[in-house]
């Protein structure tokens, strides 16, 4: 049984109580359009598990890290901008403004982006 919070928004998405456009999903993550996109073409990909941060990864974690990157190539082919590029983001913690604690890929492009990205 794959660990899941009852009150966690994004738990909620994986488990169909909240609706979500969702562009692609496995037994191991779901991805789905963010409510308030900042690019042209933006995703959010989680695990399927219950993850807070990147900062509480334990190596039970391994399989659902690894499949959130396997899943950005594929999120970004059927999207269609696997040629043209794309970012994979994820928000950690206070300074960086993360607001959903379970951990999501921000899968942002379209358009050309600028770098340094803050
Ligand atoms: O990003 C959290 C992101 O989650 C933010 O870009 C909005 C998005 N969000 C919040 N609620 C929803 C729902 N219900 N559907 C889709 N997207 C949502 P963070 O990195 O934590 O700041």
């Amino acid at each position: 049984m794959i660990h899941q919070e009852p009150d966690c928004l994004f738990c909620r998405i994986v488990r169909g109580e909240i609706p979500a456009s969702i562009v692609y999903r496995n037994d191991h993550v779901v991805a789905f359009r963010d409510i308030t996109p900042i690019t042209p073409q933006h995703v959010l990909i989680i695990p399927v598990r219950h993850i807070a941060s990147l900062s509480d990864l334990t190596p039970e974690d391994e399989a659902a890290a690894g499949q959130i990157l396997l899943a950005a190539g594929i999120v970004a082919e059927i999207i269609g901008i696997r040629e043209s590029g794309y970012r994979l983001v994820f928000n950690t913690g206070k300074d960086a403004l993360q607001s959903v604690f379970h951990i999501h890929g921000h899968l942002i492009g379209g358009n050309q982006m600028g770098w340094p990205p803050f």
